[in-house]
C-alpha cells in the first residue's frame, strides 16, 4: 500500500546559520538536503506512506542521510550503499535572507552511479504516484536513463507521473535541460514548474500561455509556481491564480517548491478540488522558508491547517 515512490541524490548539507561570505564561516551545521528526499519526508509527515530509493557512499555521510530520511518515517528500504564513491557534499551560503548560493561537491557522486537495474520495480508498479524531480536525469547518463526506465515502468502499471523540472544550472546547460524536461514533460500527469522553467520549456513569456503549450493536445494538470504571488492553476476544465500567503521573515529560502510539491501530491491523492490543494501546496511552501533547512520546516496536516486559518497562531 504505497502512495508515492521518489529517487534522487540526497547530500550531506553544511548550512551557517549566519548571513555572510563561507570563506569567512567557522561553524557548519549539518544537515541533509536533496529535493526528491525533502518531498518524501514533507509526503510522510502529511500522513502519506513513501518510499525514496538513492545510492549512497558507504560512508559516514551515506549513514547518516539514510537515518535521517529513514527516521522521518520514509521507506528506504530499496536503497543502496556503494563503496565506488563517496556520498554527496553540499554547502550554502547566505549574503542576506533571500540571497543563498549553493555549492556542490557531488561529481561522480554515489548516487550519481544510479542505474536502471536498481530501481525497485514492484514498489513503483505498486505505487499510485511516481514524483520525478529534473535533477535526477542531469547527474550523470545512467541517472538519466534511470528516469527513463522509472517513467516506463509508472505507464505500464497506471501509476501517475509528477513532474517538478527542478532546473539546476550548475548540473547541465539549458539547452539539455529544456530537451529533457521536455521529454519527461511528455510522459506527465502532473507538472510542476517555476515560471523561468516552464518558460525554458515552451519558448513563451506569459503565464497563461506557458502553461496552455505545456499542456499541449494532453490532458494534464499544469501548476504554475510564481514563488510569493502563489501560484497559477490551469487544467481542462479550471484556470485560476491562487494566492500566496506572505511569509513574516525569510530564513532560508531552499525548499519551498520541495514543500509546495509535497502539498500538491497530498491533495492529490486525497482527491481534494485542485484550488483547495494549490492553496495548501503554497502555505507549505511558505512555512518551509521560515526555518532554516530543507526540511525542518516541513508541517504536519494539521500545522498547515492552522497555518491558513487567519488567526493562525492561535491554539485552541
Ligand atoms: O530543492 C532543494 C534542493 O535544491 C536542495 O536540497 C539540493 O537537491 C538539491 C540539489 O540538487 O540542488
Amino acid at each position: 500500500n504505497l502512495d508515492v515512490f521518489t529517487f534522487g541524490e540526497t547530500m550531506v548539507l553544511f548550512q551557517p546559520e549566519q548571513m555572510m561570505p563561507l570563506e569567512y564561516v567557522h561553524q557548519f551545521p549539518k544537515r541533509i538536503g536533496g529535493a526528491e528526499s525533502n518531498v518524501a519526508i514533507g509526503l510522510t509527515k502529511l500522513g502519506h506512506s513513501v518510499m525514496w530509493f538513492s545510492k549512497l557512499g558507504n560512508d559516514s555521510f551515506g549513514r547518516y542521510i539514510h537515518k535521517y530520511v529513514r527516521g522521518e518515517g520514509v521507506d528506504t528500504s530499496s536503497c543502496l550503499f556503494t563503496d565506488k564513491a563517496q556520498t554527496g557534499i553540499l554547502f550554502k551560503e547566505q549574503l542576506s535572507p533571500e540571497d543563498m548560493n549553493v555549492y556542490y561537491y557531488r561529481k561522480g557522486s554515489a548516487a550519481s552511479l544510479m542505474k536502471p537495474e536498481d530501481l525497485d520495480v514492484t514498489s513503483i508498479a505498486q505505487a499510485k504516484i511516481l514524483h520525478i524531480s529534473g535533477i535526477t536525469p542531469a547527474l550523470s547518463e545512467t541517472c538519466y536513463v534511470t528516469v527513463i526506465k522509472a517513467i516506463e515502468i509508472a505507464k505500464q502499471n497506471g501509476t501517475k507521473i509528477v513532474f517538478d523540472p527542478n532546473l539546476r544550472l550548475k548540473l547541465w546547460s539549458s539547452e539539455k535541460a529544456k530537451r529533457v524536461f521536455n521529454e519527461i514533460a511528455a510522459s506527465a500527469d502532473v507538472i510542476l514548474p517555476g515560471l523561468d522553467e516552464g518558460q525554458l520549456m515552451t519558448g513563451k513569456i506569459e503565464v497563461e500561455e506557458v502553461a496552455e503549450a505545456l499542456m499541449g493536445d494532453g490532458n494534464k494538470t499544469i501548476i504554475i509556481k510564481l514563488g510569493s504571488k502563489g501560484a497559477y492553476l490551469h487544467t481542462k476544465n479550471e484556470k485560476a491564480y491562487i494566492d500566496g500567503f506572505t511569509v513574516k521573515q525569510i530564513v532560508d529560502p531552499v525548499g519551498a517548491g520541495d514543500g509546495f510539491a509535497a502539498g500538491i501530491i497530498s491533495g492529490i491523492l486525497r482527491e481534494e478540488p485542485l484550488h483547495k490543494v494549490v492553496r495548501r501546496a503554497n502555505a507549505i511552501g511558505a512555512m518551509v522558508i521560515g526555518v532554516y533547512g530543507d526540511v525542518e520546516g516541513l508541517p504536519t496536516y494539521e500545522a498547515v491547517e492552522r497555518f491558513m486559518k487567519p488567526a493562525g497562531n492561535i491554539r485552541d
